[in-house]
């Protein structure tokens, strides 16, 4: 018997057609109907074949690849020109060089301004393409240990036409949060929570950070860095921010630089390094720190020791960014402009009185009352350099033995209410002095007789350690005990209205403190995960 006409099942025995062009799918073929069958449909079992599953297969790869040909060149060209776009942003414009103390861009018309260069010089220099070596006027004058302000219009004083603003030079940061970079963030250790940049993954992304301290070299003598070092980490760790290690140094005893320098080579892997903090938490004077360091071992370093940024005790010392060639195996280190945060006594003060924030040597506590005398303290108010006044409502010298300053500024006592405050730089500035408009309420509770309450620190100007009588446990009565107990301190710190006041625990400075500080008890896994420091 013949069997039925199947043609579905014939095709072995012809040989099979070739393979259709790649650009149409040989499933779309098989859908086709053919033009005999076109205007009623095939009876049951004679249709075409229905489309594999290879068919589908590779018709869904073609179709990708074609569309993939179209849209990936178009998608990595706007990325790379959004990419162009944020650093022409950041950067200077082409062409236009900068000085190479401070980052701002070279000019010739505004003698008064940062930049300035005169038009004869720069003419010269341009014609032997040596723009790159030009100081500015500026950066001269700074060199030589004169005070130029550049940046105002940020808190207090109104600043001039030639000055840059803290919100311009916030915005020459603001590409590094896109690059691929680590961040070396730098705090000023005689200004911690003032300088300590809290919103710092705003410029730094997702980037990692490794955290230096500076100047440790103006804490109190016979000071354990051991204890300093832990009392940093509890506070990072407090303020959940998550850096790689935590580094004590000093640029001007270059204590701690080495350790630095070991872990950026460690963690760099190709990348740039910036080094980022508020305004003059000593950035510059720190990469001085670096490339003197590493010009031992290092040529580049070396070579690039000539034409470095400059440091100066004004805050705004640096107005852009500058790139440095550091490091021998690639990638390169950056200065950046400070941020100018309006917290600090700097927004507030006038200008030609900034310099006087600058503390000159080794900080040393100042006792108040002095050892030897006993005032009442109930009453009184403590006056620091006209900037901040504090008002002792509920006090006792018999639990409180003294408030020790740790100023930056230098100050006197007064015990009088409504003496007439002045700035530092005298009386003939005081009708343009904001005053002090902001006041914290501060109430504060002993709770050990044998080691500091707590700091009072004034954002920008230093801080105040608050101690008990300091009896020692072992010798006290049941009545002391109670006396500790309820021994109380009510405050009222007066400062400029935007200067912050922080209520912190003990910074542990000076030889006392390494007998009653108490490294943090932590579990192995805590211990695991909390940043090492190191010094
Ligand atoms: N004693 C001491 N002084 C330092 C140290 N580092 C910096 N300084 C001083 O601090 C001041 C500021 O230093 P700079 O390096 O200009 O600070 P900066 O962070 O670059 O400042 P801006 O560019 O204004 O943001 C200068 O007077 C430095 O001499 C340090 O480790 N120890
Ligand atoms: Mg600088």
């Amino acid at each position: 018997m013949a069997s039925p006409h199947l043609p579905f099942l014939s095709f072995p025995k012809t040989p099979p057609p070739p393979p259709p062009p790649l650009s149409a799918p040989r499933s779309l073929n098989l859908r086709r109907p053919r033009a005999a069958n076109a205007a009623a449909p095939p009876p049951d079992g004679v249709g075409p074949a229905a489309p594999t599953r290879g068919d589908r297969f590779l018709g869904h790869q073609l179709a990708t690849e074609a569309a993939a040909r179209v849209l990936v060149p178009e998608d990595a060209d706007r990325r790379r020109r959004r990419k162009e776009k944020r650093r022409a942003l950041a950067r200077e414009p082409p062409g236009l060089a900068s000085c190479y103390g401070c980052g701002a861009p070279l000019q010739t018309d505004q003698e008064d301004a940062p930049g300035y260069v005169h038009p004869a010089t720069y003419d010269l220099k341009k014609r032997h393409h040596q723009l790159r070596t030009i100081l500015c006027g500026r950066c001269k004058l700074l060199s030589h240990g004169h005070m130029v302000t550049a940046v105002g219009g940020h808190g207090g004083y109104p600043g001039g036409k030639q000055f840059v603003s803290a919100e311009q030079l916030r915005e020459k940061l603001s590409y590094l949060r896109h690059e691929k970079a680590l961040i070396v963030k730098l705090v000023d250790i005689v200004d911690f929570n003032g300088s300590f940049l809290a919103r710092v993954r705003d410029f730094a992304g997702a980037n990692p950070i490794i955290l230096v301290i500076t100047k440790v070299d103006l804490l109190p003598r016979d000071t354990d860095l051991n204890c300093v070092g832990d009392w940093v980490v509890e506070s990072v760790v407090k303020k959940k921010l998550n850096v790689l290690s935590v580094h004590l140094t000093s640029s001007k005893s270059l204590v701690g630089i080495t350790g630095v320098i070991s872990e950026i080579q460690q963690e760099k892997k190709g990348r740039d390094v910036y080094i980022l903090g508020s305004a003059n938490v000593g950035k510059s004077a720190f990469i001085s720190a670096l490339l003197k360091t590493m010009a031992y071992k290092d040529p580049v370093a070396a070579a690039a020791q000539k034409y470095k940024p400059i440091q100066s005790a004004v805050p705004g010392t640096t107005l852009g960014p500058i790139q440095i060639e550091a490091f021998l195996g690639g990638g390169k280190l950056y200065d950046t402009p400070g941020v100018h945060l309006h917290h600090r006594q700097a927004a507030v003060i006038h200008a030609d009185d900034l310099p006087s924030l600058a503390p000159q040597s080794r900080l040393k506590g100042r006792c108040f009352p002095a050892n030897d005398t006993d005032v009442e303290l109930s009453g009184n108010s403590l006056f620091w350099a006209g900037l901040v006044r504090i008002d002792v409502v509920k006090g006792s010298s018999e639990t409180t033995r003294a408030f020790i300053f740790y100023p930056v500024v230098l100050f006197s006592f007064q015990t009088e209410v409504g003496v007439t405050l002045t700035p530092p730089t005298g009386k003939e500035r005081a009708e343009g002095w904001v005053g002090l408009q902001g006041v914290r309420e501060l109430k504060i509770k002993y709770e050990e007789c044998d080691r500091p309450a707590c700091d009072i620190a004034i954002s920008g100007l230093g801080w105040i350690s608050v101690e008990p009588s300091g009896v020692p446990s072992n010798s006290l009565d049941d009545n002391v005990e109670e006396e500790y107990d309820n021994g109380e301190l009510h405050l009222m710190v007066h400062v400029p209205k935007p200067v912050e006041v922080f209520v912190r625990p003990p910074l542990p400075v000076g030889k006392a403190a390494s007998q009653w500080y108490r490294y943090q008890e932590l579990t192995e896994e805590e211990e695991e995960l909390r940043p090492k420091w190191h010094y």
